[in-house]
């Protein structure tokens, strides 16, 4: 089998060690809060910018230098199978998450795509069966294509919205032949650009309509994934309908669908929408419907989704905060859903992305699981709303209370004394728990 990458299998070293291509915090079977790390950060590829994505953008072409590059776009399908199967096991990563447009190409008609997608996807099913890799999750590329420039399921042409529905049905067949546990709806291009040609209570009945019979789908095709929608505020579109967590959530809870979608958060999504990763993630934990992540990160003073690989260690740390109060993120993992600089064009920097940001989250989850065990936060902040345990804040918390009565309640005690919310202090804990 032809070798693909100079570089070799990657091992943890520790945090001392000085050689680039090695681990010096991620160590695999290291027990973490009596669990190995490999169990708390279920890392998976991206097979799009892992494998896809060539270095081009808005004023240049491609500069990535790939050896898995082809003529034939189906010999370079298979070539980017092997080539992921062996950076994956060179990584130790166990899972991968894929479209179905990256994994085999678009061909001239629907029925020659979806041909192409099962040829492609045995041999992905039989490298899987060699391995120990898994399918995270899978969805349907129903962006790219000229035929949804106005959007999929919110397209104002209803061949369009077909054809997504199609490519939704295929992708959730793929997905259960390669054991997926998890299946993604990103918007794509569900959103608009002006109100002067659009009909957004259609668009949002018709989205809706698409989630619904995909949701049927999920369980009599026997997928039975754990459905995700990934919210993202803007970009294709200029109002993407689903802005943020808390949007979603009232999204599903118009048309009945709360309790068969969860969701799956992007750092750089969170941050367009001027948003935390944390915010995000604990909007998601608190309803009950964080279900995986895709991990990267954005430049703040870049006003788009540039998809770097996640090296901040604040904002990995206060994830994996999330994620561990969440009590793991069941089906769900971490998807690199992240991409090298245009500049970082060689093999070895796909390495080294990959090692920085599961040693970035390797580091905040141990000091995430060290600041739960010594319960930082927690005794802070069940001490600030202590108020709430005795006497009229008693009565509000367990909702017995009328207005009059807190108005006659009010009346009596009109002097009201705050405490400090001892932010400082906080973020120099936190500061120390992460210098430690
Ligand atoms: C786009 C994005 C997608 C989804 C899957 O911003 O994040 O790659 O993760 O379609
Ligand atoms: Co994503």
């Amino acid at each position: 089998m032809k070798e693909y990458f100079k570089v070799g299998k990657v091992e943890y070293e520790g945090a001392k060690s000085k050689n680039p291509l090695a681990f010096k915090y991620y160590n695999k079977e290291e027990m973490i809060l009596g669990k190995p790390m490999k169990e708390h950060l279920k890392f998976a590829m991206s097979w799009w910018h892992t494998l896809c994505a060539k270095g081009s953008d808005q004023f240049g072409g491609n500069t990535m230098e790939r050896t898995f590059e082809a003529k034939d776009p189906m010999e370079e399908a298979y070539q980017k199978v092997d080539a992921g199967f062996e950076f994956m096991e060179k990584l130790g990563i166990e899972y991968f998450c894929f479209h179905d447009r990256d994994m085999a190409p678009e061909m001239p008609t629907l029925k020659e795509s979806n041909e192409a997608l099962d040829k492609v996807s045995d041999y992905v099913l039989e490298k899987m069966k060699q391995t120990n890799i898994k399918c995270l999750w899978g969805t349907a590329n129903c962006f790219n294509h000229k035929r949804y420039l106005a959007g999929a399921g919110t397209s104002p042409n209803a061949d369009a919205f077909a054809y997504a529905a199609a490519q939704i049905k295929q992708a959730m067949d793929t997905t259960k032949k390669l054991g997926g546990k998890n299946y993604v709806f990103w918007g794509g291009r569900e959103g608009y650009d002006t109100l002067l040609n659009t009909n957004t209570k259609m668009e949002l009945d018709h989205y809706a309509t698409l989630l619904t019979i995909a949701r049927d789908y999920n369980k009599k095709s026997g997928l039975n994934a754990q459905l995700l929608i990934e919210p993202k505020p803007k970009e294709p579109t200029k109002h993407q309908y689903d802005f943020d967590v808390q949007t979603v959530l009232g999204f599903l809870k118009t048309y009945g669908l709360e309790s068969d979608f969860k969701m799956n958060i992007e750092a750089n999504h969170a941050t367009l929408a001027i948003h935390t990763f944390q915010h995000e993630l604990n909007m998601a934990r608190i309803h009950g419907v964080l279900g995986s992540i895709d991990a990267n990160q954005g430049d703040m003073l870049l006003g788009w989704d540039t998809d770097q690989f996640p090296t901040n260690i604040y904002d990995a740390t206060l994830a994996m905060y999330e994620v561990l109060k969440n009590g793991g993120l069941g089906a769900g993992g971490l998807n690199f859903d992240a991409k090298v600089r245009r500049q970082s064009f060689t093999d070895e920097d796909l390495f080294l992305a990959y090692i920085a940001g599961m040693d970035t989250f390797a580091k905040g989850l141990r000091i995430a699981a060290k600041l739960i065990e010594d319960q930082v936060l927690e005794s802070f902040i069940r001490e600030r709303y202590q108020s709430y345990e005795t006497g009229i804040g008693k009565k509000i918390e367990a909702k017995e209370v009328t207005l009059e009565e807190l108005s006659d309640y009010a009346i009596k005690h009109d002097q009201v004394n705050n405490t400090s919310g001892r932010q400082e202090v906080l973020e120099m804990l936190l500061n120390q728990y992460i210098f430690e």
